[in-house]
């Protein structure tokens, strides 16, 4: 087993082995069965070509072998970050077959997370787009492995601008994904309970941790999530959230579309031009959505005329407006399903035949039985039902500790191995969970997570900064958008655009940038003498 990974009691897995949530399936098989009994059917819909299951099942293969060439095998760890793509995928499936393990990084990541991802999993492989959107990730990742010693090889893929002026740099050591190919032979499969990839924390505390998810247990996610959502052979999931995000990968997503022998159809973003047209042309029964995108959905969909009376809406992530979620059916003739979800593994969500007010006003249920939630004061003693409090949980899809950080874990979880949410939710009358607020120290712009101490880390190392918190404040688009509270060291306090300037030469994430900027004399503290990040939002708010 994995070094640094915690398993779950032996007790609770001879539970859920019994109970029959985990099979032993591993997810490097992802594509088998279907390849070879519907070779032809397409898989992957990505950039206007359409892959079948026979055609990735084999590149899979080819890429494992040349991915083993290179040297890359059991429990190595492989960053990767790659746009909604065929690419990423057949990585993904390649790196499974290995028993190695996708560290897997959102698209928005720049070099300050790439090279703390890097670093915290002991990579040695990135794997990233040439060119997105003006960001040229191969040198990114050149930075990353000046950085890193533990990096030996970075891989390129396509990017979003693959045109003929993007060629490799000249006499570089980065290898085209495209070119790494070997003669397949069997590999030894990996153990079902040990880790199968890494997703990454939004946080609670600190900087965000990573996650290590289980064969047996994604599986299992993969699995019960699309027979909740009656997603089978005849799906079509519709990627417009980042596939390396837990919500578009597996809640059935892209995986569990693949998995049930259906089509994953790959955009670019959520826009209403890119998506809306691409539902409505390939057929989508299935996406997954962030709360700020469905506004604009329902502003712009009679443009573009797309049916969308069989889709079913996925919406979870951030808070949901209820007059919002009410209008959803009205305009798009979609189904809604209101999810809380995370990358930990807990998944409530509101089944696709609930009335209308259901996703209106709650998250719903848990996926399964086996899963354990429940609402706790700050002493962990369990509160009665329709009290707010502290959502904890366990269960066959919820990790038991965050890789390699035992001291982060002895507090993330209860002694029993609940893992503390950080959110404050509570039970509606009909056993439905209902999120209230948040108790970390995390913002949530947009659905974007951003951990409040890891900026502030970065902050403070500006030399005219002696202090900073930054807290949300309130936004009509994003639900959330970030305040920096500074206090200055002696001389001027520097502006926001300063600041924003200094952070992204940092390497920081272009959504981690404070929106707004606070000079203050001295940071409020508590009682304990902690910063009072809650009187700070107030003030903003
Ligand atoms: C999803 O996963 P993460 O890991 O990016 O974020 C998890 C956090 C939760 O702890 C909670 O604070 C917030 O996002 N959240 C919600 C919510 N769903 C998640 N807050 C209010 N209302 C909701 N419906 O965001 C994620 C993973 C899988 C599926 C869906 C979302």
């Amino acid at each position: 087993m994995l070094t640094g990974f915690v398993p779950w009691p032996e007790g609770l897995a001879a539970r859920y082995h019994r109970e029959g949530y985990w099979r032993g399936e591993v997810l490097g098989d992802l594509l088998r069965p279907w390849a070879r009994t519907h070779p032809d059917r397409i898989a992957v819909i990505a950039r206007g070509r359409r892959y079948g299951y026979a055609e990735l099942d084999g590149w899979a293969d080819r890429l494992a072998a040349g991915l083993a060439d290179l040297g890359i095998g059991h429990h190595d760890r492989v960053v990767v970050q790659l746009p909604n793509s065929v690419e990423f995928v057949v990585t993904c499936v390649a790196l499974f077959r290995l028993g190695a393990l996708p560290v897997l990084a959102l698209p928005a990541h720049r070099r300050a997370e790439l090279t703390y991802l890097s670093e915290y999993a002991g990579a040695v492989a990135l794997v990233v787009p040439d060119v997105v959107q003006g960001t040229d990730h191969r040198l990114l990742a050149q930075e990353v492995r000046e950085r890193v010693p533990s990096v030996k090889h970075i891989l390129v893929a396509p990017g979003s601008a693959r045109t003929a002026e993007e060629p490799l740099p000249p006499h570089s050591d980065l290898i085209a994904l495209a070119d790494v190919s070997g003669e397949v032979r069997e590999l030894p499969p990996p153990d079902p309970a040990d880790p199968a990839f890494f997703l990454l924390s939004g946080g609670t505390t600190g900087l965000p941790k990573l996650i290590p998810r289980t064969h047996d247990d994604y599986a299992f996610q993969l699995r019960a999530t699309a027979e909740a959502m009656g997603f089978d052979e005849r799906g079509v999931y519709l990627a417009v959230l980042p596939v390396g995000h837990n919500a578009a990968l597996g809640c059935p997503g892209v995986l569990g579309a693949l998995r049930a022998g259906g089509k994953a159809v790959m955009a670019a973003s959520p826009a209403p031009d890119e998506a809306l047209p691409l539902a409505g042309r390939e057929g989508a029964t299935l996406t997954t959505l962030m709360p700020a995108f469905l506004p604009l959905w329902m502003e712009t969909a009679e443009l573009f005329d797309a049916d969308l009376s069989g889709l079913t809406i996925e919406v979870g992530g951030a808070r949901l407006d209820p007059e919002v979620a009410r209008q959803v059916r009205p305009t798009l003739g979609a189904t809604l399903t209101h999810w809380f979800g995370m990358a930990e593994g807990v998944l409530c969500f509101t089944r696709r035949d609930d009335p209308p007010e259901v996703p209106a006003t709650s998250q719903g249920t848990p996926l399964c039985a086996a899963d354990e939630l429940k609402i706790v004061d700050d002493s962990d003693m369990e509160l009665p039902a329709g009290q707010v409090g502290h959502l904890i949980a366990r269960g066959p899809c919820t990790l038991r500790g965050y890789y390699d950080v035992p001291e982060h874990n002895a507090t993330a979880f209860t002694a029993d191995g609940f893992l503390r949410t950080g959110d404050l939710a509570r039970f509606d009358e009909a056993g439905r969970l209902v999120v209230e607020g948040r108790a970390k120290s995390v913002i949530n712009r947009g659905g974007e997570k951003v951990s409040a101490e890891e900026v502030e880390s970065h902050l403070t190392a500006h030399p005219a900064v002696r202090a900073a918190t930054v807290v949300p404040v309130p936004d009509a688009t994003l639900g959330e958008k970030t305040c920096a509270f500074v206090v200055a060291d002696g001389r001027a306090a520097p502006s926001l655009a300063e600041l924003k300037e200094f952070l992204s030469e940092r390497g920081l994430a272009e959504f981690k940038l404070p929106d707004r900027l606070e000079t203050i004399d001295a940071l409020p503290l508590t009682g304990v003498g902690k910063v009072d990040r809650r009187a700070l939002a107030e003030r903003v708010a």
